[in-house]
Order: C-alpha cells, then sequence, then structure tokens
C-alpha cells in the first residue's frame, strides 16, 4: 500500500544547475534559496498547507519574486504529484491535499502579486472560467491574479462553467475577452463550444476569446478558432495586451 513517505524524492530536488528558466529574483539581483525552493516544493507533494504557508511568508520577507515561488518552487511540486497521480504512484486523495497545500501558498503571495502590479491603468474586461466539468482551478486562479495585478478587470466565474454562462456575463459586462481554462482533455470540448456560443450569440470579433490549460495546444486553439491560447499565466498576459492593442487599432485608435 503507498504511503506518502514511500514518494521517490530524486527529480522535485531543487538545482539551479539544472536546465530551469533563470529565477526572476536573480536576474533582479535579489536573494535565492535554493533549499527554499526544494521546501516549498516538497510542501506540495507533502501535501502539507501550514508548511506550504510558512514557506510562502519566508520567500516573501527574502524578498523572492513572488512568481518565482509559484513557478520554481510550489508549481514544480504540483506537477511531480499529477505525474505521481498519472502513472499510479499517487492517489486522489493525496493529489487534492497537495492541491489544497498549493492554493495556501497561493492565497499568501497573491497580495505582493497585486501589490507589485496595483499602479496600472485599467485595461480591458475579462470573462473567465474553467471549462463545463472541469473543476480544475489554480492555473485559471493564477491568470486571473496576473491580469487582475496588471491592470485588467477580471470576472471570475470560477470552475465548470457553462458556454450559456460564459455569453450571459460576455453580454452582462461589455466585456472585451473570454477566456476559457481547461485541463482535462475530456473538457477541451467545452472551449470549443464556448468559442460557438459567443459566435451564434454575434459577440465575436468583437469580444476575443483566449483559451489555456494544461493539455492545451496552439494547435487547438487554431483548431476551434481562438483568438489567441497561452502556455502559462505571464503569456497570457501578453497575449491580452496584444488583443486589446489590436481592438484598439481597429477602432481606428493608436494602441496604448
Ligand atoms: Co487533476 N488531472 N484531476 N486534479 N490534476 C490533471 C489535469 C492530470 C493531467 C493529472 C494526471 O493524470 N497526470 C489529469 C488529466 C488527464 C487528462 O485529461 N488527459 C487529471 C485528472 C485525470 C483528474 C481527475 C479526473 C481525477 C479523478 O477524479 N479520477 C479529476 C477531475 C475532476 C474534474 O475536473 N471534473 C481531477 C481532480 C484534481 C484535484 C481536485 C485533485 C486537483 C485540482 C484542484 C484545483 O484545481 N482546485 C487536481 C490537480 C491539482 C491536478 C494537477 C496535478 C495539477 C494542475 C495544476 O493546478 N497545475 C494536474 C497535472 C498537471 O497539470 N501536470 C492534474 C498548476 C497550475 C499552476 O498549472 O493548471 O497548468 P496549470 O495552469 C497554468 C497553464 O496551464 C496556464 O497558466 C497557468 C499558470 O501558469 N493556463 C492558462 C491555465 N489556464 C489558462 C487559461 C488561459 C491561459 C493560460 O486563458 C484563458
Amino acid at each position: 500500500m503507498y504511503h506518502r513517505s514511500q514518494l521517490p524524492h530524486g527529480p522535485p530536488e531543487y538545482n539551479s544547475a539544472l536546465d530551469r528558466p533563470q529565477p526572476r529574483s536573480i536576474a533582479a539581483g535579489g536573494p535565492v534559496s535554493d533549499p527554499l525552493f526544494g521546501a516549498m516544493l516538497q510542501s506540495i507533494i507533502d501535501g502539507a498547507p501550514d508548511k506550504a504557508v510558512e514557506l510562502a511568508q519566508q520567500a516573501l520577507a527574502s524578498g523572492i519574486d513572488p512568481l518565482d515561488a509559484i513557478n520554481l518552487g510550489f508549481a514544480v511540486g504540483i506537477k511531480f504529484a499529477g505525474d505521481q497521480f498519472g502513472c499510479g504512484k499517487m492517489f486522489l486523495p493525496d493529489l487534492l491535499a497537495s492541491a489544497e497545500a498549493m492554493k495556501a501558498a497561493i492565497k499568501v503571495l497573491e497580495p505582493e502579486m497585486l501589490r507589485r502590479g496595483s499602479e496600472r491603468e485599467t485595461l480591458g474586461k475579462v470573462v473567465l472560467g474553467t471549462a463545463r466539468g472541469d473543476i480544475h482551478d489554480i492555473g485559471k486562479n493564477l491568470v486571473a491574479t496576473i491580469l487582475s495585478a496588471s491592470g485588467f478587470q477580471i470576472f471570475d466565474l470560477g470552475t465548470s462553467v457553462t458556454p450559456e454562462q460564459f455569453v450571459a456575463k460576455a453580454k452582462e459586462v461589455d466585456a472585451d475577452i473570454v477566456g476559457v481554462s481547461a485541463l482535462l482533455t475530456t473538457t477541451m470540448a467545452g472551449q470549443k463550444a464556448v468559442i460557438e456560443a459567443l459566435d451564434r450569440n454575434g459577440l465575436r470579433p468583437r469580444v476575443k476569446a483566449i483559451i489555456g490549460g494544461a493539455a492545451v495546444t496552439q494547435k487547438w486553439a487554431a483548431e476551434i478558432g481562438a483568438d489567441g491560447y497561452s502556455r502559462n499565466a505571464i503569456d497570457a498576459l501578453e497575449l491580452a495586451k496584444n488583443l486589446m492593442a489590436d481592438k484598439t487599432t481597429h477602432k481606428g485608435l493608436a494602441p496604448a
């Protein structure tokens, strides 16, 4: 019978000598602690929210960029947990505990992410949600936080959102962008359904449709006629800004 303590502890050990993206904190000349990143990812694998919270607080106190803490620490842990789950070495309750620890850490880091972007102007209105049948929301919430921190007004519909709910909200708030996240290969069809519903209701091309999620690809985005796809929350911000610039240009105005 499996025990969390029996998980192999090899791959997730943080080692800056490995071929990983350079931490933004290093690029900015700030302090980075390899053992701290290692402890962060381990707290997620262990499903230990208290420890994850403590480490998130420690990261902030050390001046580590909150996005580094997520991308190079906590998210490495949740991806490892997912792989273990995928090959049957971890069970659903353990994955759930890992997800709770991840959420607890992000909750601590979120105010700082928002604070760092708090002086921006309003860039546009984005209706966000996870596709029908899909309850994964960690990545979608991260996209919401990054866009919000950078000046977008976010209307987050939560998880398992139907195409009709996306359309109704887009109409209600006069959205510029509708963003649909999907983590399951089975719920990616929900992204297509949202785009079709936007088309049916005559909302496009005024409302741009963007998609993302672990299994989503550029090819899928092109296939279903999405206006854009992004691989992570930072790219989602660039994508949303570019789409807003396009919209402004098409109105005959100069892009911001
Ligand atoms: Co689930 N799950 N899960 N899960 N889960 C996956 C997705 C899976 C790949 C794990 C695996 O088997 N290896 C697998 C899917 C397989 C497939 O479809 N081919 C899977 C499965 C099978 C399931 C269940 C069916 C398991 C079951 O019940 N038997 C079940 C599904 C329930 C449902 O939705 N109906 C399930 C449940 C769960 C938990 C509840 C335990 C938990 C979710 C908790 C929560 O979200 N509140 C969970 C988790 C945590 C995962 C993994 C491990 C991690 C997902 C995550 O949070 N990643 C995941 C494995 C993996 O992805 N490697 C897995 C961290 C997050 C920061 O990254 O979500 O990719 P991500 O988001 C990124 C980018 O993708 C992008 O930006 C984000 C930030 O950088 N992005 C966007 C995301 N949305 C975007 C939208 C955009 C733009 C960019 O524009 C709109």
